[in-house]
């Protein structure tokens, strides 16, 4: 109950957010004394006012149904009230969008009233981003399924795979053990989840993470099997199977009935943004990226900042992308794995392009034919200047090359492409 009056706050707060200002998410910071910290957007809801689909609503045209409970630890059907579902009358439609609107609001799903106990009815939900979910919640109107199950996609609907099954009996529907013991190995293992019996009315919520072993989100937190386990751009429900009843003859059959399904989560940015902005061109979310990291999802980092291997931030660092050093000769830099080996971790950029006729990892040095001005920093633009010691007609030129004869000459020749006839 305490979850549910949470989850309601949340939504409350969401709704109000979205009515007054921008769609724009504050959690913590990126920064803590100038120091980066590992940060996470706010946890929001991502089915909110998003448009579900589905294979089947009831309604067109008009049909009646008959309304099932619980009473007396037992699911009983009730005919007499002469419910009726009509998509064309406001009090007895049961569209898909109620399904997402405000859960505070009495208006359901449901699907067309004459399935039989198996006819499998499938229903979409487009998360608008790479969604980190905490939970997705079904609040069922009317008795829960005997049988259901998650697909989720990560490519916004181009694959999907099994997420999550929900059985009164996982064993005979699925063929699957609920309560599987998982080890760091088969954490990500999809697992089941028992609906209790009688199926009463009401809320039952998935966890991606919750009991698997690297859930704890201290230190260092999610693995990075968990870390992709727990996202979806898509989420699929497959409602597999009715709970069983012995229909009365007047009793049309079978239906599936929701107040609401809520995916509740972050968006994932990859302990790089306090916050994710909807994008106005795709209307997708969008992580601001910190710590010199950039993309959609903060999932690398920025040109030039690849002194160090883009990495997650998780409980054990911020892992910021760091700046390659060029010694002011290049704007471009390449990570490169055997130079971060070679020394011991610190620096694996290698820049590229050094100009100013400079050349070495970080443009440190002068390139072949090339010497350093003894009077000028490395980082000046000017401090590799060009002699050909062995260049005929200007071995007198300049011993010390300081001259500007020998600048003029050493110009000459480098424009009269003579270099490569030495
Ligand atoms: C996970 O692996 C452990 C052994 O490491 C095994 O005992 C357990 O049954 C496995 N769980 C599942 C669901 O496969
Ligand atoms: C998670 O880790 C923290 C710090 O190590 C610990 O205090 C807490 O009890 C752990 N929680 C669970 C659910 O294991
Ligand atoms: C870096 O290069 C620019 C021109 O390329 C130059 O103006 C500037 O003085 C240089 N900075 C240093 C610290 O040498
Ligand atoms: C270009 C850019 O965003 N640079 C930032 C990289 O991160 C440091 C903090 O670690 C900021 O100070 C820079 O502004």
């Amino acid at each position: 109950m305490a979850q549910l009056t949470l989850l309601l706050l949340t939504l409350l707060a969401l709704h109000c957010g979205r009515v007054l200002t921008q769609p724009e998410y504050v959690n913590g910071e990126c920064y803590a004394d100038g120091a980066p910290t590992r940060c996470e957007p706010v946890r929001m809801s991502f089915s909110l006012f998003q448009q579900a689909t589905t294979s089947s609503t009831c309604g067109a045209p008009p049909a009646p149904f008959c309304v099932r409970s619980v009473s007396l630890g037992r699911v009983v059907s009730d005919c007499r009230g002469g419910d009726i579902c009509d998509a064309s009358d406001p009090n007895n439609d049961h569209n898909v969008l109620y399904l997402t609107d405000f859960p505070l609001n009495s208006m359901w799903w449901q699907s067309e009233n004459s399935l039989t106990s198996d006819d499998r009815v499938v229903i979409d939900i487009l998360l608008l981003t790479l969604a980190e979910i905490s939970f997705i919640s079904f609040d069922f109107h009317g008795i829960k399924a005997a049988a259901f199950h998650l697909e989720r996609s990560k490519d916004y609907g181009l694959t999907f795979e099994p997420y999550h099954y929900f059985a009164i009996s996982c064993e005979n529907t699925f063929g699957m053990l609920p309560d599987a013991e998982l080890t760091t190995v088969n954490e990500t293992t999809v697992l089941c989840q028992t609906i209790q019996e009688p199926p009463t009315p009401g809320i039952i919520t998935f966890f991606p993470a919750i009991d698997r072993p690297s859930a704890n989100d201290s230190q260092p937190g999610y693995s990075e099997a968990l870390y992709q386990f727990v996202t979806a751009t898509n989420v699929r429900v497959i409602f597999d199977k009715h709970y069983e009843l012995q229909l009365a003859e007047e009793d049309p059959g079978y239906y599936y009935a929701l107040d609401d399904i809520n995916v509740i989560g972050s968006c994932q940015c990859y302990g790089h943004a306090s916050r994710c902005i909807e994008d106005s061109m795709t209307g997708l979310y969008q992580c601001v990226c910190q710590h010199n990291t950039t993309g959609t999802y903060c999932e690398r980092c920025q040109d030039f900042y690849n002194d160090v291997p883009w990495q997650r931030a998780d409980g054990s660092g911020s892992f910021e992308c760091k700046m390659c050093n060029c010694n002011n000769h290049s704007s471009e830099c390449v990570f490169d794995e055997g130079v971060y080996a070679e020394t011991e971790f610190t620096s694996g950029g290698v820049c590229q392009n050094c100009d100013g006729n400079t050349a070495g990892r970080q443009c440190e040095t002068c390139a072949p034919f090339y010497y350093s001005r003894p009077d000028r920093q490395q980082t000046d633009p000017d401090v590799c200047q060009g002699i050909h010691f062995s260049f005929r007609e200007h071995k007198n030129c300049c011993k010390t090359c300081l001259t500007s004869i020998c600048t003029h000459s050493t110009k000459i020749f480098l424009a009269s492409g003579m270099h490569s006839a030495y």
